[in-house]
Protein backbone atom coordinates (compact mmCIF):
# COMPACT_ATOMS: atom_id res chain seq x y z
CA UNK A 1 0.00 0.00 0.00
CA UNK A 2 1.48 3.46 -0.68
CA UNK A 3 1.80 5.50 1.65
CA UNK A 4 -1.19 7.21 3.92
CA UNK A 5 -1.73 9.58 5.81
CA UNK A 6 -2.90 9.14 9.27
CA UNK A 7 -6.49 7.69 9.65
CA UNK A 8 -8.89 8.67 11.95
CA UNK A 9 -9.04 6.05 14.89
CA UNK A 10 -11.53 3.40 14.34
CA UNK A 11 -13.37 4.09 17.59
CA UNK A 12 -13.81 7.42 16.92
CA UNK A 13 -15.28 7.16 12.90
CA UNK A 14 -17.55 4.69 13.64
CA UNK A 15 -19.22 6.84 16.81
CA UNK A 16 -19.13 9.93 14.11
CA UNK A 17 -20.65 7.85 11.39
CA UNK A 18 -23.17 6.66 14.12
CA UNK A 19 -24.35 9.81 15.08
CA UNK A 20 -24.34 11.58 11.52
CA UNK A 21 -26.65 8.65 10.16
CA UNK A 22 -28.80 9.64 13.43
CA UNK A 23 -27.29 6.58 15.50
CA UNK A 24 -27.61 3.55 13.42
CA UNK A 25 -24.91 1.91 13.73
CA UNK A 26 -22.77 0.80 10.79
CA UNK A 27 -24.37 -2.57 8.66
CA UNK A 28 -20.24 -3.81 8.23
CA UNK A 29 -17.48 -5.48 10.26
CA UNK A 30 -15.05 -3.24 10.83
CA UNK A 31 -13.46 -6.05 13.09
CA UNK A 32 -10.64 -7.29 10.55
CA UNK A 33 -10.40 -4.12 8.90
CA UNK A 34 -6.48 -2.86 8.17
CA UNK A 35 -5.33 0.64 8.86
CA UNK A 36 -6.53 1.83 5.42
CA UNK A 37 -9.70 0.23 6.32
CA UNK A 38 -9.68 -2.52 3.76
CA UNK A 39 -10.57 -6.33 4.42
CA UNK A 40 -10.99 -9.16 2.67
CA UNK A 41 -14.20 -9.31 0.29
CA UNK A 42 -14.46 -13.21 1.24
CA UNK A 43 -16.41 -13.55 -1.88
CA UNK A 44 -17.02 -17.20 -1.13
CA UNK A 45 -19.24 -15.96 2.35
CA UNK A 46 -22.17 -14.86 -0.42
CA UNK A 47 -25.24 -16.76 -0.39
CA UNK A 48 -26.99 -17.93 -3.58
CA UNK A 49 -29.49 -16.08 -2.19
CA UNK A 50 -27.34 -13.01 -2.85
CA UNK A 51 -25.94 -13.66 -6.15
CA UNK A 52 -30.00 -14.03 -6.78
CA UNK A 53 -31.08 -10.49 -4.97
CA UNK A 54 -27.66 -9.75 -7.54
CA UNK A 55 -29.02 -10.55 -10.58
CA UNK A 56 -32.65 -9.28 -9.89
CA UNK A 57 -30.94 -5.66 -9.14
CA UNK A 58 -28.75 -5.65 -12.39
CA UNK A 59 -31.50 -7.00 -14.39
CA UNK A 60 -34.03 -4.01 -13.90
CA UNK A 61 -31.27 -1.40 -14.03
CA UNK A 62 -30.99 -3.01 -17.28
CA UNK A 63 -34.56 -2.77 -18.35
CA UNK A 64 -33.81 0.99 -17.36
CA UNK A 65 -30.59 2.43 -18.20
CA UNK A 66 -29.98 1.74 -21.92
CA UNK A 67 -30.95 5.03 -23.81
CA UNK A 68 -30.67 6.96 -20.65
CA UNK A 69 -27.21 5.99 -18.79
CA UNK A 70 -23.85 7.25 -21.15
CA UNK A 71 -22.48 4.99 -23.53
CA UNK A 72 -19.31 5.01 -21.52
CA UNK A 73 -20.93 3.73 -18.09
CA UNK A 74 -22.79 1.05 -21.15
CA UNK A 75 -19.92 -0.37 -23.02
CA UNK A 76 -17.57 -1.01 -19.69
CA UNK A 77 -20.39 -2.90 -17.69
CA UNK A 78 -21.13 -5.08 -20.75
CA UNK A 79 -17.25 -5.84 -20.85
CA UNK A 80 -16.98 -6.31 -17.23
CA UNK A 81 -19.49 -9.11 -17.63
CA UNK A 82 -21.39 -8.72 -13.70
CA UNK A 83 -24.82 -9.78 -14.38
CA UNK A 84 -24.72 -13.05 -13.26
CA UNK A 85 -23.72 -12.82 -9.67
CA UNK A 86 -22.03 -10.91 -7.36
CA UNK A 87 -18.61 -10.60 -8.76
CA UNK A 88 -15.46 -10.76 -7.55
CA UNK A 89 -13.01 -7.69 -6.95
CA UNK A 90 -10.14 -9.24 -7.77
CA UNK A 91 -10.78 -10.41 -11.37
CA UNK A 92 -12.05 -7.09 -11.70
CA UNK A 93 -9.13 -4.98 -10.57
CA UNK A 94 -6.93 -6.86 -13.05
CA UNK A 95 -9.01 -5.65 -16.18
CA UNK A 96 -9.26 -2.43 -14.41
CA UNK A 97 -5.28 -2.07 -13.72
CA UNK A 98 -5.02 -2.55 -17.17
CA UNK A 99 -7.22 0.21 -18.45
CA UNK A 100 -6.70 2.69 -16.48
CA UNK A 101 -4.51 1.88 -13.43
CA UNK A 102 -7.54 1.84 -10.72
CA UNK A 103 -8.44 -0.84 -8.78
CA UNK A 104 -10.89 -2.21 -6.12
CA UNK A 105 -10.09 -2.26 -2.47
CA UNK A 106 -12.50 -4.01 -0.58
CA UNK A 107 -14.29 -2.14 2.50
CA UNK A 108 -16.95 -2.79 5.38
CA UNK A 109 -18.84 -0.12 4.47
CA UNK A 110 -18.53 3.85 4.92
CA UNK A 111 -14.89 5.05 5.97
CA UNK A 112 -13.54 7.91 6.97
CA UNK A 113 -12.97 11.36 4.42
CA UNK A 114 -9.12 11.30 5.17
CA UNK A 115 -8.89 7.66 4.25
CA UNK A 116 -11.29 7.78 1.49
CA UNK A 117 -9.87 10.71 -0.44
CA UNK A 118 -6.14 8.58 0.58
CA UNK A 119 -7.64 5.74 -1.60
CA UNK A 120 -9.16 7.67 -4.70
CA UNK A 121 -5.69 9.54 -4.29
CA UNK A 122 -4.05 6.52 -5.10
CA UNK A 123 -6.45 5.28 -7.69
CA UNK A 124 -7.85 2.86 -5.43
CA UNK A 125 -11.63 2.80 -5.26
CA UNK A 126 -13.23 1.51 -2.16
CA UNK A 127 -16.30 -1.37 -2.60
CA UNK A 128 -18.55 -2.06 0.34
CA UNK A 129 -18.20 -6.44 0.72
CA UNK A 130 -22.00 -6.64 1.75
CA UNK A 131 -25.02 -6.51 -0.27
CA UNK A 132 -28.31 -4.76 1.27
CA UNK A 133 -31.01 -6.98 2.02
CA UNK A 134 -34.68 -7.91 -0.24
CA UNK A 135 -36.39 -5.81 1.41
CA UNK A 136 -33.88 -2.57 0.76
CA UNK A 137 -34.54 -3.38 -3.22
CA UNK A 138 -35.20 0.16 -3.43
CA UNK A 139 -33.89 2.19 -1.76
CA UNK A 140 -30.79 1.98 1.08
CA UNK A 141 -29.10 4.26 2.91
CA UNK A 142 -25.10 3.37 3.42
CA UNK A 143 -23.65 2.17 -0.16
CA UNK A 144 -23.93 -1.39 -0.47
CA UNK A 145 -21.47 -3.59 -2.89
CA UNK A 146 -24.47 -3.15 -5.68
CA UNK A 147 -24.29 0.85 -5.11
CA UNK A 148 -20.24 1.07 -5.31
CA UNK A 149 -19.84 -2.00 -8.25
CA UNK A 150 -22.46 -1.56 -10.34
CA UNK A 151 -22.80 2.62 -9.98
CA UNK A 152 -18.95 3.70 -9.70
CA UNK A 153 -16.61 1.27 -11.05
CA UNK A 154 -17.56 1.06 -14.62
CA UNK A 155 -17.21 4.86 -14.82
CA UNK A 156 -13.30 4.34 -13.75
CA UNK A 157 -12.86 2.18 -17.43
CA UNK A 158 -12.68 5.88 -18.88
CA UNK A 159 -9.55 7.02 -18.64
CA UNK A 160 -10.71 10.88 -18.48
CA UNK A 161 -13.19 9.88 -15.72
CA UNK A 162 -10.47 7.75 -13.90
CA UNK A 163 -7.94 10.74 -13.75
CA UNK A 164 -10.56 13.10 -12.44
CA UNK A 165 -11.59 10.91 -9.69
CA UNK A 166 -7.83 11.02 -8.68
CA UNK A 167 -7.78 14.37 -8.97
CA UNK A 168 -10.91 14.60 -6.35
CA UNK A 169 -9.00 12.54 -4.11
CA UNK A 170 -5.89 14.88 -3.79
CA UNK A 171 -8.46 17.61 -4.00
CA UNK A 172 -9.75 15.90 -1.27
CA UNK A 173 -6.64 15.74 1.48
CA UNK A 174 -6.07 19.56 0.81
CA UNK A 175 -9.73 20.45 1.17
CA UNK A 176 -9.60 18.73 4.70
CA UNK A 177 -6.64 21.15 5.50
CA UNK A 178 -8.53 24.30 4.13
CA UNK A 179 -11.70 23.58 5.80
CA UNK A 180 -13.43 23.29 2.60
CA UNK A 181 -14.85 19.25 3.06
CA UNK A 182 -18.30 20.53 2.96
CA UNK A 183 -17.78 22.26 -0.25
CA UNK A 184 -16.30 19.32 -2.10
CA UNK A 185 -18.57 16.76 -1.13
CA UNK A 186 -21.29 18.80 -3.08
CA UNK A 187 -18.79 18.07 -5.95
CA UNK A 188 -18.75 14.45 -5.57
CA UNK A 189 -22.48 14.43 -4.81
CA UNK A 190 -23.20 16.28 -7.80
CA UNK A 191 -20.81 14.39 -10.34
CA UNK A 192 -19.83 11.21 -9.27
CA UNK A 193 -23.08 10.41 -7.72
CA UNK A 194 -25.73 12.95 -9.39
CA UNK A 195 -24.08 13.95 -12.70
CA UNK A 196 -25.21 13.87 -16.08
CA UNK A 197 -24.10 14.47 -19.13
CA UNK A 198 -24.60 16.07 -22.85
CA UNK A 199 -24.37 13.91 -25.84
CA UNK A 200 -25.89 14.21 -29.61
CA UNK A 201 -29.04 12.11 -28.43
CA UNK A 202 -30.07 14.46 -25.26
CA UNK A 203 -29.09 14.52 -21.72
CA UNK A 204 -27.75 11.37 -20.39
CA UNK A 205 -26.70 9.39 -16.97
CA UNK A 206 -23.03 9.48 -15.19
CA UNK A 207 -23.69 9.50 -11.53
CA UNK A 208 -23.45 6.14 -9.48
CA UNK A 209 -26.26 7.32 -7.42
CA UNK A 210 -28.84 7.43 -10.41
CA UNK A 211 -27.39 4.35 -12.20
CA UNK A 212 -27.97 1.97 -9.51
CA UNK A 213 -30.78 3.06 -8.08
CA UNK A 214 -34.36 2.64 -9.37
CA UNK A 215 -36.77 5.20 -10.06
CA UNK A 216 -34.19 8.35 -10.29
CA UNK A 217 -32.80 6.67 -13.81
CA UNK A 218 -36.15 8.12 -15.01
CA UNK A 219 -37.08 10.33 -13.34
CA UNK A 220 -33.86 12.49 -13.70
CA UNK A 221 -34.16 13.05 -17.63
CA UNK A 222 -38.10 13.55 -16.96
CA UNK A 223 -38.93 16.98 -19.11
CA UNK A 224 -41.38 18.80 -16.95
CA UNK A 225 -40.50 18.01 -13.01
CA UNK A 226 -39.16 20.61 -10.87
CA UNK A 227 -36.11 19.91 -10.63
CA UNK A 228 -33.33 22.12 -12.74
CA UNK A 229 -31.14 20.57 -15.27
CA UNK A 230 -28.02 23.24 -15.43
CA UNK A 231 -24.40 23.74 -17.19
CA UNK A 232 -21.79 22.96 -14.31
CA UNK A 233 -20.27 25.92 -13.08
CA UNK A 234 -17.56 24.25 -10.51
CA UNK A 235 -18.31 27.38 -7.69
CA UNK A 236 -21.94 27.13 -7.89
CA UNK A 237 -22.10 23.60 -7.90
CA UNK A 238 -19.59 23.97 -4.53
CA UNK A 239 -22.10 26.74 -3.22
CA UNK A 240 -25.50 24.47 -4.18
CA UNK A 241 -26.73 22.57 -1.15
CA UNK A 242 -27.69 18.46 -2.30
CA UNK A 243 -31.02 16.42 -0.88
CA UNK A 244 -29.87 13.26 0.93
CA UNK A 245 -33.21 11.24 0.87
CA UNK A 246 -34.89 12.25 -2.01
CA UNK A 247 -34.80 13.09 -5.71
CA UNK A 248 -32.18 15.62 -6.37
CA UNK A 249 -33.91 19.14 -7.27
CA UNK A 250 -30.79 20.03 -9.30
CA UNK A 251 -28.74 18.01 -11.69
CA UNK A 252 -25.48 19.68 -13.16
CA UNK A 253 -24.88 18.65 -16.69
CA UNK A 254 -21.03 18.71 -18.37
CA UNK A 255 -19.90 18.84 -21.62
CA UNK A 256 -17.68 15.97 -21.60
CA UNK A 257 -15.75 14.82 -18.86
CA UNK A 258 -12.69 17.02 -19.70
CA UNK A 259 -14.62 19.66 -18.29
CA UNK A 260 -14.80 18.02 -14.96
CA UNK A 261 -11.13 17.13 -15.17
CA UNK A 262 -10.09 20.66 -16.25
CA UNK A 263 -12.19 22.48 -13.53
CA UNK A 264 -11.21 20.45 -10.42
CA UNK A 265 -7.16 21.32 -11.46
CA UNK A 266 -7.22 24.65 -10.93
CA UNK A 267 -6.29 25.26 -6.68
CA UNK A 268 -9.90 25.86 -4.84
CA UNK A 269 -8.16 27.73 -2.12
CA UNK A 270 -10.48 31.01 -3.43
CA UNK A 271 -13.04 29.54 -4.44
CA UNK A 272 -13.58 28.52 -0.16
CA UNK A 273 -12.31 31.64 0.94
CA UNK A 274 -15.54 33.58 -1.31
CA UNK A 275 -17.94 30.43 -0.64
CA UNK A 276 -17.16 30.98 3.48
CA UNK A 277 -18.65 35.00 2.83
CA UNK A 278 -21.34 33.46 1.18
CA UNK A 279 -25.06 31.51 2.11
CA UNK A 280 -25.33 28.32 0.48
CA UNK A 281 -27.96 28.01 -2.44
CA UNK A 282 -30.53 26.07 -1.77
CA UNK A 283 -31.33 22.85 -3.75
CA UNK A 284 -33.53 23.90 -6.00
CA UNK A 285 -32.24 27.33 -6.80
CA UNK A 286 -32.58 28.70 -10.47
CA UNK A 287 -30.37 31.89 -10.60
CA UNK A 288 -30.38 34.84 -13.13
CA UNK A 289 -29.09 33.69 -16.58
CA UNK A 290 -28.91 30.51 -15.92
CA UNK A 291 -30.63 28.02 -18.48
CA UNK A 292 -32.87 25.11 -17.91
CA UNK A 293 -31.13 22.27 -20.06
CA UNK A 294 -34.27 19.89 -20.10
CA UNK A 295 -36.65 21.30 -21.70
N1 LIG B 1 -16.71 5.72 2.34
N2 LIG B 1 -16.79 3.52 1.61
C1 LIG B 1 -17.06 4.81 1.39
N3 LIG B 1 -17.67 5.19 0.25
C2 LIG B 1 -17.96 6.49 0.00
O1 LIG B 1 -18.54 6.82 -1.05
C3 LIG B 1 -17.61 7.46 0.97
C4 LIG B 1 -16.96 7.05 2.13
N4 LIG B 1 -16.61 7.95 3.07
C5 LIG B 1 -16.83 9.37 2.90
C6 LIG B 1 -17.59 9.70 1.65
N5 LIG B 1 -17.90 8.79 0.75
C7 LIG B 1 -18.06 11.09 1.39
O2 LIG B 1 -17.90 11.89 2.52
C8 LIG B 1 -17.34 11.73 0.23
O3 LIG B 1 -17.94 12.97 -0.06
C9 LIG B 1 -15.92 11.93 0.58
FE1 LIG C 1 -21.41 6.34 -4.13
Amino acid sequence: MDTIATTVSNEDFLATVAEKSDGAALRGNYEKADEHYVVEQDWDSYTEAEHELWRKLYQRQMELLPGRACDEFLDALHKMDASGGIPSFERTSQDLFAATGWRIVAVPGLIPELTFFEHLANRRFPVTVWLRTPEEFNYIVEPDVFHDYFGHVPMLFNPVFADYMQLYGKGGLKAMKLGGLDYLARLYWYTVEFGLIKTNQGLRIYGAGILSSGGEVEYCLKPGTTSRHIRLDIERCLQTLYKIDSFQETYFVIDDFKQLFDGTAPDFTPYYERLKQLDALPANTLLPGEVELLP
